[in-house]
């Protein structure tokens, strides 16, 4: 605190204070403790930035110097990655008799991160050449963005070089996408239930969550939140969780406890599911659904041991003997299954990791010449995938001083597309509903849209919804530039006299 610069001023102010009528004499009195002040400061800097190797002293150019600036960007053409380090190296060159003082450098630019930043040359003698530079992290979820990046120069006798210029553009990394499914498991240690896959009052059951990531890029840093469990009677046994790191294509699956009092009176609850990537900002949310059975147990079940071939393909295996259960894999025609249980209308197989499904026995036939070694491990059913959103051009970042940006693409789902829509600096610019799609397009809906730009930054962002109300979101900025300033060359007006 007392090295503060404000404190220390104000504190000098204070004990200075003299008697005083007006605000005028107050300043008209306290102007040699500015002053005094100003000069510490002035030293103070002066010898921070000696032990930098800068000479901050000042003096007199008798005639005005004249001196050039180059900028070096590595990498070059300052064409970079999120994640990647950007460089900028500011050489001076003064070119004439007389030496430059107090000269320095600051960037400007619509982009925040490379905003503001200082380049300190100090006094640049004659013939010499100064050389600044700055290394800058861009960070891993930097969106896509070209930016004009400019240098100022100042120097205390008004003899600045010119302004220099140059550009930034950043490509955004590949970002991972969740997609989920879940399934419940009644019987097995630690359970207390019937395996007949359907809750029912008074169970213990594991709740499986399995997250993939459909995305291009991997998964560091993520965490899944069960919230707004519906009911009192109902407990879940963690409400966070890590997923840990999930490289493209790869799937992860997390057991939970869940258990339902016998008090539960209602036939159903719920419990919103957040898997978010901390990083990137990516998420998926959703609703987990659970069917409570009333009626108990149904159709008796009894122990079997029967090999299965599935008479079709696209044949959905349940979650539970009943087909309001979610579907946990689909079987083609001539998969083998092992049964372990059966009732008149169903059968429980084998899933992998000890898990189970059922499916109707109307839909399989008993194969007595396979053996249950032919059984293979089935395909995860991935009950919630959001869709994909694909544009057409590369780089729809990479452009300046454009008036209109036309950007087109697709949105593609698993299932149904709702509708995309498309918000330049959360202005709605562009909606479509696919509401009027043929059954065999529904699952794809194409746009194309002419973009109004705005001066500066525009973040635009393309969203698509799908039956199943999931989002993807696509970002993006292009920052236009307005058509540049006529700059007046005024002649420098010091004459030599
Ligand atoms: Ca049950
Ligand atoms: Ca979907």
């Amino acid at each position: 605190m007392e090295k503060d610069t404000h404190v220390q001023f104000a504190k000098e102010i204070i004990l200075n204070a003299p008697s005083y009528d007006s605000n005028d004499d107050l300043l008209y009195q306290l102007k040699p403790v500015f002053e005094d002040f100003k000069k510490n400061e002035e030293v103070k800097i002066s010898t921070a930035l000696n032990t930098l190797g800068i000479d901050w002293s000042t003096g007199k150019a008798a005639v005005p110097p004249s001196a050039t600036a180059n900028l070096f960007l590595f990498p070059p053409n300052g064409k970079l990655k999120a994640s990647e380090e950007l460089k900028i190296e500011i050489s001076v060159t003064n070119n004439s008799e007389d030496a430059l003082y107090q000269l320095r450098g600051i960037t400007e630019t619509k982009n925040l991160l490379l905003d503001k930043h200082e380049f300190i040359f100090g006094k640049v003698g004659s013939g010499m050449t100064r050389t600044s530079s700055k290394t800058i992290k861009i960070p891993q979820n930097s969106l896509s963005r070209r930016d004009e990046l400019i240098i100022k120069f100042s120097e205390f006798n008004g003899h600045a070089p010119e302004n220099i210029k140059s550009s930034i553009s950043i490509d955004e990394l590949p970002k991972p996408v969740f997609s989920y499914s879940h399934q419940i498991i009644d019987e097995g240690e630690g359970l207390t239930g019937n395996g007949d896959g359907i809750i029912q009052k008074g169970e213990v059951v594991d709740l499986v969550l399995f997250v993939k990531n459909v995305g291009n890029g991997t998964s560091e840093k993520n965490i899944i939140a069960l919230r707004d469990l519906n009911h009192k009677e109902v407990f879940i046994e963690r409400g966070k969780m890590e997923l840990g790191e999930l490289p493209p294509g790869e799937s992860k699956s997390f057991k939970l406890k869940l258990s339902v009092r016998d008090t539960l009176e209602a036939d159903s609850f719920s419990v919103d599911i957040t898997i978010a990537d901390t990083t990137f900002g990516t998420r998926i949310s959703g609703k987990l659904e659970f069917n409570v059975d009333q009626n108990g147990n149904g159709e008796k079940i009894q122990l079997t041991e029967k090999v299965l071939e599935v008479n079709d393909n696209y044949t959905p295996i349940y979650n539970g003997k009943s087909p309001s259960t979610p579907v946990i894999a689909y079987a083609s025609k001539g998969t083998i299954l092992t049964a372990d249980e059966e009732t008149q209308s169903w059968y429980r197989v084998k899933m992998p990791e000890g898990r189970f499904g059922w499916i109707p026995s109307d839909k399989v036939e008993i194969n007595k010449l396979a053996g249950a070694n032919q059984q293979k491990a089935l395909d995860l059913f991935l009950q919630n995938v959001p869709p994909q959103i694909e544009l057409d051009t590369q780089s729809p970042h990479d452009t300046f001083r454009q008036e209109h940006l036309s950007l087109s693409g697709i949105a593609r789902d698993d299932n149904t597309i709702k509708y995309v829509y498309i918000l330049v600096n959360d202005d709605k610019v562009f909606y479509k509903s696919n509401r009027s799609a043929s059954e065999a397009d529904k699952s794809n809906l194409s746009f194309a849209s002419d973009i109004p730009l705005k001066d500066g930054p525009n973040i635009i962002s393309i969203i698509a919804k799908d039956n199943q109300d999931l989002l993807s979101t696509k970002s993006f900025v292009v920052t236009k530039i307005p058509s540049p300033e006529v700059i007046k060359t005024v002649s420098s007006g010091k004459d030599k006299s």
